[in-house]
């Protein structure tokens, strides 16, 4: 769809670069028609809110966009444009299909919101979303994100760095990883109805890279809130690893002295791992990492180790 067809020489063949759920897609098969046709007989339709019935933005949200940028994160290239990378989403909760995700996200509820930061911590909280906006220094920042499937973008988020959320609750010296999940809501989100698969999603981080500056949650982007799609109200964003680590829609963030299990890594440890950060040289088991297409353009670049944020990162896997 957003991918341009060449024969160049460089070109990522279709069936070398699959995606993150083609296992999914094969066991959802069955399933698949199981939940349409209870979707059919009105089951789900009847029980689940309306779309779309809140205002876009809050008197709140209007205060605080655009947002100040912060110079420090400057890009390579040119932005993406809001809307190829509004259409082209992965959000396994909604949909396996990039181009649908964005109609099925408006499902989901996004106020009240909560975020509870908790576990290994002084002052566990729950915070509201709209409380977070009072609280917290919002900023936008310029970032490049790579998808483990060889494509990138280059997209403003708003947000505040994790490390200053992170500060608030004061986790203790026991801490050695952040956990984070995504909402676990299957009459919203149609794709955790998969019972076999690991819901919610979860995600996780060593302490140093948590409370590295460009670890960033993003409440915002393109200078407005989040759309449900990019994983409305809060998702992570961490762009020196594979964008599936940025876990969207977060409702928990736990402080836990162990690494903890992910949802792709326990899926397929063997294609995805805890570390997951950027690299040309390791080759994902099924396709070359060396290069990557921009979504829209087509522009096809050579993949940057750490996705190009080896001076803000690499110290952290030195030795
Ligand atoms: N909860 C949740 N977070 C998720 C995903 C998902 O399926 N569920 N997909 C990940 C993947 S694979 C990518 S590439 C990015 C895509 O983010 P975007 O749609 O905002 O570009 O979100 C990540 N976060
Ligand atoms: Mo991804």
């Amino acid at each position: 769809m957003v991918h341009i067809k060449t024969s160049r020489p460089w070109e990522i063949p279709e069936n070398e670069a699959t995606p993150e759920s083609v296992f999914m897609t094969r066991r959802r098969f069955l399933a698949g028609s199981l939940v349409a046709t209870v979707a059919t007989a009105g089951l789900i339709s009847g029980c689940s809110p309306p779309p779309g019935d809140e205002p876009l933005i809050s008197d709140l949200e209007k205060k605080i966009y655009p947002a100040p940028l912060n110079k420090n994160y400057t890009l390579d290239r040119d932005l993406t444009d809001e809307s190829v990378a509004a259409g082209y989403n992965n959000f396994h909760e909604f949909s396996d299909e990039k181009a649908d995700v964005k109609t099925l996200a408006q499902r989901l509820i996004r106020r009240p919101w909560t975020v509870e930061v908790s576990g290994l911590v002084s002052k566990p909280r729950t915070f509201d979303i709209d409380d977070l906006h009072k609280m917290l220094p919002i900023e936008e920042r310029l970032y490049r994100l790579r998808c483990v499937e060889a494509w990138s973008m280059a997209v403003p988020w708003t947000g505040f760095p994790l490390r200053v959320l992170l500060e608030k609750v004061e986790p203790d010296a026991r801490a050695t990883h952040v956990r984070m999940t995504t909402f676990y809501r299957p009459f919203q989100a149609f794709g955790q109805l998969a019972f076999w698969e690991p819901w919610p999603y979860t995600e996780g981080l060593t302490i140093a890279e948590a409370m590295n500056d460009l670890a960033f949650m993003a409440v915002g982007i393109y200078g407005h809130p989040l759309p449900p799609q990019h994983g409305a109200p809060i998702r992570l964003v961490v762009p020196w690893k594979y964008g599936f680590k940025s876990i969207k829609s977060v409702v928990k963030i736990e402080l836990i002295d162990h690494a903890p299990a992910t949802f792709w890594n326990t899926l397929d440890p063997l294609e995805y791992d805890f570390t997951a950060n950027v690299d040309p040289r390791v080759p994902h088991p099924r396709w070359s990492q060396a290069r990557e297409k921009m979504i829209g353009t087509g522009q096809v670049r050579l993949t940057l180790p750490f996705n190009g944020y080896g001076r803000e990162v690499a110290h952290l896997y030195a030795g």
